[in-house]
């Protein structure tokens, strides 16, 4: 998968060097292409940003360094196996990033990504983007980030790791909250009693039974209650909550 991310702050994109998205991009999973939006601009002062037209607070980012930065990122990456990238930039007002967005999105071969800083994008760059590739605009969650770098980081590390050979062990990627809808069980591991200064800590006795039904039925059951105590919107909410009402949980 080819990747594109147009921003003012470059180095903001370190991090993609580090971990498993580092490794994808040495084995060749991951071809990523930082570029600077301020090569795009054609003033003495780079300038990229203007009042917003109307008036009002803060600054907008101007539409031009992004039409160049979008034809260059297109030219660019010409080889690629898309004519155009899917195009996301990142943004309070997008649809929410989910494991079934970030699963759709692994699909796709060049994405290219637009960092807005200040108040925003000029909205005809949304327009003039969206008559050369598909564009959509994502957000992390229902809060304010300065700009779209660091929702870039997570987005790319989200879609990353469902492409083939990037997370060593695949059953990991299925065993996980969110990929069925419930949150994860508790985890453990050695020492099974830790003795934390006076405190004495055990793991679950079940997870040393050795009988796998128990467990896998002491799992689910953690899982349904994690979920009715932090994520309640994410239960269905009538026809199977009858496993709920033996919990006790809600
Ligand atoms: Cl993707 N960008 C910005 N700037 N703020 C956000 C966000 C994205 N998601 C939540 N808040």
């Amino acid at each position: 998968m080819r990747l594109d991310v147009v921003t003012i702050f470059p180095d903001y994109l370190a991090p993609l060097d580090l971990s498993l998205i580092g490794k994808a991009r040495r084995d060749g999973i991951l071809d990523v292409h930082v570029h600077d939006l301020r090569t795009f601009t054609d003033d003495r002062h780079r300038t990229v940003d203007d009042s917003p037209l109307g008036g009002g607070a803060g600054m907008v980012m101007k539409p031009e360094p992004w039409a160049r930065a979008l034809e260059h990122v297109v030219d660019a990456g010409a080889s690629q196996g898309a004519p155009v990238p899917h195009l996301i930039v990142p943004g309070p007002g997008g649809v929410p990033l989910t494991q079934a967005l970030a699963h759709e999105l692994a699909q796709e071969p060049w994405l290219a990504f637009a960092c807005g800083r200040y108040e925003g994008i000029d909205e005809r760059v949304y327009e003039h983007a969206g008559e050369r590739m598909p564009v959509t605009i994502v957000s992390l969650g229902d809060y304010v980030l300065n700009g779209g770098e660091v929702a870039v980081l997570a987005i790319v590390e989200a879609v990353g790791r469902l492409l083939p050979g990037v997370v060593g062990n695949a059953e990991s990627l299925v065993e996980e909250s969110h990929e069925d809808g419930l949150l994860e069980y508790p985890v453990y591991t050695r020492p099974a009693v830790w003795a934390d200064g006076d405190v004495v800590r055990e793991v679950p006795p079940v997870l040393l039974s050795g009988n796998h039904g128990a467990i896998a039925a002491w799992r689910h059951e953690q899982r349904l209650e994690r979920t009715a105590a932090r994520r309640p919107d994410l239960l269905p909410t009538s026809a199977t909550t009858g496993a709920l009402a033996d919990l006790d949980v809600r």
